[in-house]
């Protein structure tokens, strides 16, 4: 198992590479070329340079998170195939600089949906939250103004201004678009590019969507086990895979976490492993990775993880704004840096007594 945490770049992130270097067991990144918006090329000098800044930090860069699908795939407009192309030459010049993790989502319009970036806990510390009711309230505009108010004058991952500008065109391309024909085009963007995937060596690795329900009338469709095998058996290629983020499944305390796991065995490229309390249908706040603090036994989630022979990359994912901090809502340095060390621990007990040291 391969510990990283995600990093969107010296312009984009509060957190240094240096810190991370420092956090015990962490190996390497998960990061991005943030300003590239979807549907351009990836030049294989900014990768590269991407790259070679990590290394220098004393880092690995252990994959993409996310190379961004454009709409027009997603919806099958007319400038599909152009730009799965340019999908596609993204994937070589990632593919030539060693690279063979990209995680990326199929949600359309957004990526995650939250009613509050900082909701007040009992110990002073905030986190990201959802209340189905507050969202039936309000229309995606109020959300994204909502959103940005409390963003810390950040760019967050999904909820770029310059796309939140084009909403009214982004929900009219999905006018007609029901969840199978969403899939459908799932199924025909991996189909186009698994020979490059395979080529090089490159996993793909798609995030689940967040929470795991349709929102605003939208389809969402890697929401539970059964889509999620579909996938994996109707595109073969063992380059097509899964992100399993147990805080974004786990939205639905309908999904079992374990039994997902297992069920994945072999198809699971990156696990985000995080925990989430649930309130009541609909409405569940982030939480410490810690078991006791929400409502996931995160033990017998690495443990479904370690039985499943997964031996990939892991990161914590959204953490508490805690001990003051101001960075982009999940992703400050303190509380993710206290998850990847707890999972670190949880993985040395679950592998050490298991008797192989995995
Ligand atoms: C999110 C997403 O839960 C998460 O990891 O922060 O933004 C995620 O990175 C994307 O959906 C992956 O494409
Ligand atoms: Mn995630």
């Amino acid at each position: 198992m391969k510990m990283t945490l995600r990093w969107f770049g010296n312009d984009f992130d509060s957190v240094p590479l240096w810190k991370i270097r420092q956090i015990p067991g962490v190996e390497g990144v998960i990061s991005t070329l943030y300003g590239i918006p979807a549907g351009e090329v990836w030049e294989r000098e900014q990768i590269h340079a991407l790259k070679e800044e990590i290394e220098d930090a004393g880092l690995k860069l252990l994959g993409i998170e996310s190379v961004n699908v454009h709409d027009s795939i997603k919806a099958a407009t007319p400038e599909r195939d152009r730009h799965i192309e340019n999908y596609i030459k993204t994937l070589e010049a990632l593919g030539k600089e060693g690279i063979d993790l990209v995680c990326y989502n199929f949600m359309p319009v957004f990526d995650w949906t939250r009613s509050d970036l900082a909701k007040m806990r009992a110990d002073g510390s905030t986190v990201l939250s959802y209340d189905q009711d507050e969202i039936d309230k309000i229309n995606p505009d109020e959300m994204f103004e909502n959103i940005d108010k409390k963003s810390n004058g950040f760019v967050l991952p999904g909820w770029e201004p310059e796309r939140m500008a084009k909403i009214k065109e982004l929900f009219a391309l999905y006018k007609g678009i029901n969840n199978e024909k969403l899939f459908e085009n799932l199924v025909y963007f991996l189909n186009a590019i698994m020979p490059t995937c395979e080529k090089y060596g490159i996993k793909m690795a798609i995030h689940p969507d967040d929470p795991a329900w349709p929102v605003f009338g939208l389809p969402r469709i890697m929401t539970c086990k059964e889509n999620l095998l579909r996938l994996v058996n109707e595109v073969k290629s063992p380059c097509n895979g899964i992100t399993l983020c147990t805080g974004s499944l786990g939205s639905n305390p309908e999904n079992d976490l374990e039994d997902i796991i297992k069920s994945l065995k072999g198809r699971i490229h990156f696990a985000h492993i995080r925990n989430l309390k649930h309130h009541s249908k609909g409405k569940f706040e982030e939480a410490a990775h810690l078991s006791s603090d929400g409502s996931f036994d995160m033990l017998k989630i690495v443990k479904a993880f370690y039985d499943s022979g997964f031996d990939g990359v892991v990161r914590p994912d959204h953490g508490r704004a805690i001990w003051g901090e101001v960075a982009l809502p999940g992703y400050g340095l303190y509380d993710r840096a206290l998850g990847a060390v707890y999972l670190n621990g949880l993985w040395e007990a679950v592998s050490k007594l298991s008797g192989e040291g995995r």
